[in-house]
């Protein structure tokens, strides 16, 4: 199937380019199906190849920073339409997804309607965030995951403070979870950051969800 997905992503990122949402639409119906692993292969092994191109484009300065913006748009609403969120499972946990400091938001967009779609209750905490806010939102809305997305290094060794901040306010409840480039760069960067647990993909997201919900912190 990786030959397939790859044609996948290559039509998907085509069709970003060209603002085709009909196309777009035509890629997420090809593979997104009732069962959770269509849906984590739509995202981990379409959507995020698709987009990473498009951003290495723009790094390259073949794309135009509208380009990229707009991808993430209609990422957006591909998703809300071809994973729509289920309605919560009685004791799963809830989960926050926020990104800290920075703006590389797609990540977490992905990995939030992955969730929704598995039937959790998701709350998007937002972007841009500092460690304070972000803990403020994610105690005002009672998670158990905090699911933290970065994707720059030096924002990346500031989970501490996000760590800092939920042991001051006592939130040992609380499983501070990190996922995005720099800690599948370094495997290791989450313990050194305080973070309990870290994940590659929205694949890892569902699977350290489910794992919660066994009983595992
Ligand atoms: C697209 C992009 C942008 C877009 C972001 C658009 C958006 N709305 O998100 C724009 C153009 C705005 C941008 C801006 C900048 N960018 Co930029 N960007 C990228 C690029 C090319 C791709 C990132 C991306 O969207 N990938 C696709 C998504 C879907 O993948 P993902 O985020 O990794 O998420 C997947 C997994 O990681 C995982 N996951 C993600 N989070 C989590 C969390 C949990 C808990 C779990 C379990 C899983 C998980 O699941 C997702 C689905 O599979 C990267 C290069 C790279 N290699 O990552 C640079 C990159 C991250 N950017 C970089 C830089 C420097 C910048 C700028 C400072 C550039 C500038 N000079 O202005 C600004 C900073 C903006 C800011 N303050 O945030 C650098 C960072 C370098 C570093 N050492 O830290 C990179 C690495 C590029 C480079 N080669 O230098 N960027």
């Amino acid at each position: 199937m990786g030959a397939a997905h790859d044609a996948l992503a290559t039509r998907l990122e085509a069709a970003l380019l060209s603002l085709d949402r009909a196309e777009v639409g035509a890629t997420f119906a090809a593979i997104a199906g009732p069962d959770t692993i269509d849906r984590v292969t739509l995202a981990d092994s379409v959507i995020a190849p698709a987009l990473l191109s498009i951003g290495q484009a723009w790094d390259e300065g073949s794309a135009a920073l509208s380009q990229v913006y707009m991808a993430g748009r209609l990422v957006e609403e591909a998703l809300e339409r071809h994973l729509p969120a289920a309605p919560p499972r009685p004791g799963a946990p809830r989960i926050g997804v926020a990104v800290l400091e920075d703006h590389h938001s797609l990540g977490k967009r992905i990995v939030c309607a992955v969730l929704n779609s598995a039937g959790y209750d998701v709350r998007d905490l937002g972007s841009g965030l500092d460690a304070v806010t972000l803990v403020d939102r994610a105690l005002e809305q009672q998670v158990d995951l905090l699911m933290v997305s970065v994707l720059m290094l030096n924002r990346a060794l500031r989970v501490s403070l996000v760590r800092q901040q939920l042991s001051e306010r006592d939130a040992h409840h609380v499983t501070l979870v990190v996922g995005g480039a720099p800690f599948v760069h370094d495997p290791e960067l989450y313990r050194r950051v305080g973070a309990d647990r870290c994940g590659r993909s929205a694949a890892d997201a569902l699977r350290i969800a489910a794992a919660y919900e066994g009983g595992e912190r």
